[in-house]
């Protein structure tokens, strides 16, 4: 196993042939394992930012053992394209959003459900907890690792070229950009849009040809991928919180030595939490950026967009999707939702 790996290794990335065994301290020539890490966003994101740092650290510890390359902003594919080269080892890593996941793992967008989570420390007790548990059990079925830690894509906030969006009315016939996932198209028929599934890589420019007129997306993902430059209202709806799971391909991954894998985890693990803490501070900052690139920001009474939903019969529907198990596993968490 470990020599396939190798080998394709070398093939990739130019790395010598890994012989297995991990030391630290050992000087090296080349990296045993050469391993790509591919993310949907800009390389300025804290995503990118807080990786790269991780891979820092494991190159270090390892002396040069665990060689990983941070290919940022969609450089390999579309989300939906990449996720099938993590699944044949094409790509050893991603970071992709459950609520995407879930196109392989129906659970994985459970935290997405509209209005469930209210605040940030919810969402780390669900998902550092039961919640985040249950979810990277059903990915390893799918022969899948994800690391413990998710990192945060955030709450999501709804974006316009047309108009601003204040009530659940105004939502109505909207053509509205989503990623590629049934939780999305569903979530925003409830509020009778028009929603159009497109990936990130293709985001920019669907909302630049008018393709669709609106648009939702967490602050630090608005000003990263520079969508102010073509949405001009900024709705604070924070309808779902969306996070990023590092995915590691179970070959791959179990191709490294155990100590490695551990350090790796490790680094990978502190990297989520040192990059949960940089979305706080840009959370409150990025408003006056926005502003100040001239977006015009309003606030919405959330419970009215939750009722919305709540009487389209959304709620009831995924709960039968995702099932009671899981369903009580949120609910405990984020409260009663129907
Ligand atoms: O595609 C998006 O909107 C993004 C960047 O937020 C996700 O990865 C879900």
């Amino acid at each position: 196993m470990g020599m396939v790996i190798g080998r394709r290794a070398a093939l990739l990335g130019g790395a010598a042939l890994g012989t297995g065994a991990f030391a630290i301290g050992k000087a090296r020539a080349a990296a045993d394992f050469s391993y790509k890490f591919a993310t949907n966003v800009p390389a300025t994101h804290p995503l990118n930012v807080r990786l790269q740092e991780s891979f820092d650290r494991i190159k270090k510890d390892s002396n040069g053992a665990l060689e990983i390359t941070l290919f940022p902003n969609n450089q390999l594919g579309a989300d939906t394209d990449v996720l099938n080269q993590l699944r044949s080892g094409a790509v050893e890593f991603f970071t992709l959003s459950g609520v995407i996941l879930s196109t392989l793992v129906p659970v994985a967008s459970i935290n997405g459900i509209g209005f469930a989570f209210n605040d940030y420390d919810t969402v780390w007790k669900a998902m550092d907890g039961e919640l985040g548990a249950h979810i990277r059990g059903e990915i390893a079925k799918a022969n899948i690792v994800a690391m413990d830690r998710i990192w945060d894509n955030g709450f999501r906030h709804i974006t316009m070229s047309t108009r601003p969006i204040r009530t659940p009315d105004d939502l109505k016939d909207v053509k509205m950009r989503v990623p590629v996932s049934p939780l999305w198209t569903s979530m925003f028929r409830a509020f009778g849009s028009a929603p159009v599934s497109i990936n990130a890589a293709e985001m920019y420019s669907a909302l630049q040809t008018k393709i669709a007129e609106g648009q939702e997306n967490p602050l630090a993902a608005i000003w990263n991928t520079k969508i102010f430059e073509v949405q001009k209202y900024l709705a604070l709806t924070g309808h779902m919180w969306d996070g990023y799971w590092p995915l590691a391909n179970r070959r791959a991954w179990n191709a490294l030595p155990n100590d490695l894998r551990a350090m790796a985890a490790k680094h990978l693990n502190q990297g989520a939490l040192d990059q949960r803490a940089d979305l706080a501070v840009l959370n409150t900052s990025l408003r006056a950026d926005l502003e100040g690139k001239g977006m015009l920001f309003n606030e919405v009474n959330k419970e009215q967009f939750r009722n919305r939903l709540r009487q389209a019969g959304f709620y009831a529907e995924w709960r039968g999707r995702f099932g009671d198990a899981p369903w009580k596993i949120l609910e405990k968490f984020a409260g009663g939702l129907q």
